[in-house]
């Protein structure tokens, strides 16, 4: 509660802040921060700009975006410039074998990621080379209603060949999104997305020393095709962080003793993915609705991100290891052809494969006893498809794809650009077969009946 004295000498200071001119108030957004001493009934966009661009290094340490990029810019007249060029993506890869003719921004799928700081005027020129009309929805960023991006809604649709210009003052810091918002359903599930990261002006916090930026979609691939089906409701096949399945995804690598920052945002169609990883525990920070206060955050391992959210999270890299960074959803972390297989599992099928071979040379009836071995047999897949799981690990093969990485924690590193290889464990450290001594003595048997 004010004290009268203190609300006349801070109606004093609005009015004398109202003589000023557009220069001095500019200054003054320093101390008067969104949801701070201003006027709440006005939205935080109607803030004059910082007067000083966020400029990286200075102002901000980057995201790293694995298996992505960075949007470059350019200040002209103290406002941020960039470039959004909506394209097809020939040969868009989601992991060796597997290509598809995707969507997206700047030649890539999902779009480059849009960084800046809070109180930066922002001016994002999109240039539509699509066979069809488009539009850019800044997804959860406060601004005035023409710059929604909604088509039809906020502005006309961006014809093949148009460039339409979207400028505002970004008021917020946390991590957002941006994605097509005409004929959703096509373009955002040909890959038409990306990610906007907004940098508080000041710091919030002890800063990251790894700063990750994910964003999460699924597909649908049928298996030797090249276009992504958009009319997919319910059997998504290809499921992805930053648009890549494992293995084809990037490791993320930390040194021990690292603050890790992952921001996690979900724009897949139908599927909330509860993300999950191993070795450590994490706090769940912010969301794209801002930051959480201290008093309401827990320890999770396991962050739920729904569909057209983000999630950030942050935790202490204290465990060295090889540690599964993964959407905890079993379907989610398989590859192609997980789907339309009968069950077999514990059907003895007896010299089916032997009589079939007869016709059909190399048949092989699939998932007698799981589908473990489907990727390691090393089975003849159709044209541009890869295994429905995993990869050759360091001790047996991997047996998950999809929407799966390795965060690699490691007490040397020589640079976090350079993978590390597989982890070392100390002697005595790895789960073994067990010996028939050991068994006897602990189990009372020399081996399991
Ligand atoms: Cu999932």
């Amino acid at each position: 509660m004010m004290t009268r004295r203190e609300m006349i000498a801070s109606a004093a200071a609005v009015a004398g802040a109202t003589a000023l001119g557009a220069k001095a108030r500019a200054a003054e957004v320093e101390v008067q921060k969104p949801g701070g001493t201003r006027d709440k009934s006005e939205p935080a966009w109607t803030y004059p700009p910082h007067p000083e661009p966020g400029e990286p290094g200075k102002h901000y340490q980057p995201v790293t975006t694995l298996n992505g990029s960075a949007l470059p810019f350019k200040i002209v007249d103290g406002v941020k410039v960039f470039h959004l060029v909506c394209e097809e993506v020939p040969n868009h890869e989601f992991a060796p074998g597997l290509t598809a003719h995707c969507w997206g921004y700047n030649g890539q799928v999902h779009g480059p990621t849009i960084e800046c700081v809070e109180g930066d005027r922002v001016r994002i020129y999109v240039t539509n080379r699509l066979p069809a009309a488009t539009s850019v929805h800044w997804h959860a960023i406060i601004l005035p209603q023409g710059m929604d991006g909604v088509g039809g809604l906020s502005q006309k649709a961006i014809q093949p060949g148009e460039t339409f210009k979207y400028e505002f003052t970004v008021w917020q810091h946390g991590t957002f999104m941006y994605h097509s918002h005409h004929d959703e359903m096509t373009q955002m599930a040909l890959g038409m997305l990306g990610l906007f990261v907004i940098h508080p002006r000041e710091p919030k916090g002890p800063p990251p020393d790894r700063d990750f930026a994910f964003l999460l979609s699924e597909w649908k691939i049928v298996p030797g095709t090249k276009r992504p089906d958009p009319n997919e409701m319910v059997e998504f096949n290809v499921l992805t962080l930053n648009a890549r399945c494992f293995p084809g995804t990037a490791p993320v690598i930390v040194k021990k003793g690292d603050r890790v920052r992952l921001r996690i945002g979900n724009l897949s169609a139908m599927d909330h993915h509860p993300i999950h990883f191993h070795g450590h525990t994490w706090t769940v920070t912010e969301t794209d609705g801002g930051v959480v206060p201290e008093t309401a955050r827990r320890p999770e391992v396991t962050v739920l991100v729904p569909v057209g959210s983000t999630r950030t999270v942050e935790f202490i890299a204290n465990n060295p290891g090889d540690w599964p960074i993964h959407c905890h959803m079993s379907h989610h972390v398989m590859n192609q052809m997980g789907h339309g297989i009968p069950n077999l599992i514990g059907v003895n099928t007896g010299d089916l494969d032997r009589r079939a071979r007869k016709t059909i040379p190399g048949y092989m009836t699939m998932g007698t006893a799981g589908m473990a071995e489907m990727g390691e047999m090393g089975m003849n897949v159709p044209r541009n498809s890869i295994p429905m799981v995993g990869a050759q690990g360091p001790h047996d093969y991997i047996t998950m794809g999809g929407m799966f990485t390795i965060l690699k924690v490691r007490e040397h590193l020589e640079s976090y650009d350079k993978d590390p290889g597989w982890y070392e464990q100390p002697p005595g450290t790895r789960a073994e077969l067990a010996n028939e001594e050991e068994m006897r003595r602990d189990l009372g048997i020399a081996k399991p009946a």
